[in-house]
């Protein structure tokens, strides 16, 4: 058993989080419970929470996207990007929100609607065109309602090629352009076509760019394919292809609960934090992402709790990664006293 190679210097991480992440305690059995904080309010509060970061969805930029011509588009987006500047922030990633049009209940991508599907590769190139006026690179693709309720109505193969077709016309749409893959294995559909890290890295070897399509993964994700996410992350790493992560917690196979980051489980937490720090994520630029909701319970003044507390448990999590004595753990795997390591970690 090889140790693993010490880590040279230290990564300063960078934190990012979403605008929706604020949010008014919505769910599916009832509606808000808390006013709505503004997007200038939002973007004001990321310095003072410790985020320098911003992923945004193409309508968090560009309110009712579809109603605006180009010219609208690009404006609206420089106003942002302006107002970023002044804060000192920067934009992550971008996405287009493909799954809130009444042009893509079916799918976007992978409509069975030639019209609908034309749709969901326009709208993504406008999503380009707001990244690149943002200043920013990378576009992530969350494949939310490319799968099916009932598997016999779309071809599964044939639904890898139309995202594959999607994926190389954005690629071809603009040359500097990166593909981040954020695969979810159900929710909102009931089986997604691009489940896990793994579909998603096929996709990327498949494409005509290989070098500018990656992944980003959601710790919640994996735990609803059954996969142990910080192994997910350890796959991605290995390719090369983690460029962004979403860390949360979920409490078993339920909905997707976007609970803060170590609230149910800290040791594999822990293990994600370890394997990111060991296997140099983050020396690129990558930022840490927290996808992570606040209660329904929690009063509107304080409802960015979440995003704090989560931030703190990954850096309490790293401070233990960097300070645990990896001769004592050699020491336990070469005697293969694996019930001791056990204890080391309790
Ligand atoms: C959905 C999800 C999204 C994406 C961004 O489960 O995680 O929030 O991360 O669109
Ligand atoms: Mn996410």
């Amino acid at each position: 058993m090889m140790m693993r190679e010490p880590f040279k210097g230290t990564t300063e991480y960078c934190f990012s989080f979403g605008p929706w992440n604020i949010h008014e305690g919505t769910d599916p059995f009832g509606p808000p419970v808390r006013e709505a904080f503004s997007f200038d309010e939002k973007v004001g509060f990321y310095r003072d929470l410790g985020f320098v970061g911003i992923q945004f969805h193409d309508d968090d930029i560009v309110p009712g996207i579809d109603e605006k011509t180009h010219a609208q588009l690009i404006a609206r987006t420089k106003t942002v990007k302006k107002q970023l500047d002044d804060h000192g922030l920067t934009a992550e990633v971008v996405a287009p929100r493909l799954w809130e049009s009444p042009q893509t209940i079916d799918g976007a991508y992978t409509s069975n609607s030639p019209k609908e599907r034309q749709y969901a590769l326009e709208r993504s190139k406008r999503c380009v065109d707001i990244a690149n006026e943002i200043g920013c690179k990378n576009l992530v693709l969350w494949l939310a309602r490319e799968g099916t309720y009932i598997r016999e109505t779309k071809d599964s193969a044939g639904a890898v090629g139309q995202i594959l077709e999607a994926i190389n016309a954005l690629l071809e749409y603009d040359p500097e352009i990166r593909i981040l893959i954020e695969p979810k294995p159900n929710e909102p559909m009931d089986i997604a076509y691009i489940p896990t890290i793994g579909h998603a890295i096929g996709l990327a070897y498949a494409s005509d760019a290989q070098e500018r399509v990656g992944g980003l993964i959601e710790s919640a994700h994996a735990i609803l394919a059954g996969l142990e996410p910080s192994d997910e992350m350890g796959y991605a790493l290995y390719h090369k292809k983690l460029w962004s992560v979403h860390l949360n917690d979920q409490n078993g196979l339920k909905f997707d609960q976007d609970k803060a980051f170590g609230s149910v489980n800290l040791r594999r937490a822990f293990n994600q934090v370890q394997v990111l720090e060991e296997n140099g994520y983050g020396r690129n630029g990558e930022f840490i992402g927290l996808d992570v909701k606040v209660m329904r319970t929690q009063p509107r003044d304080i409802s960015t709790k979440h995003l704090l507390s989560s931030r703190r448990t990954f850096l309490n999590l790293l401070e233990k990664v960097r300070t645990f004595d990896k001769e004592v753990e050699q020491e336990f795997i070469t005697a293969r006293d694996y019930e001791g390591f056990g204890l080391l970690h309790s």
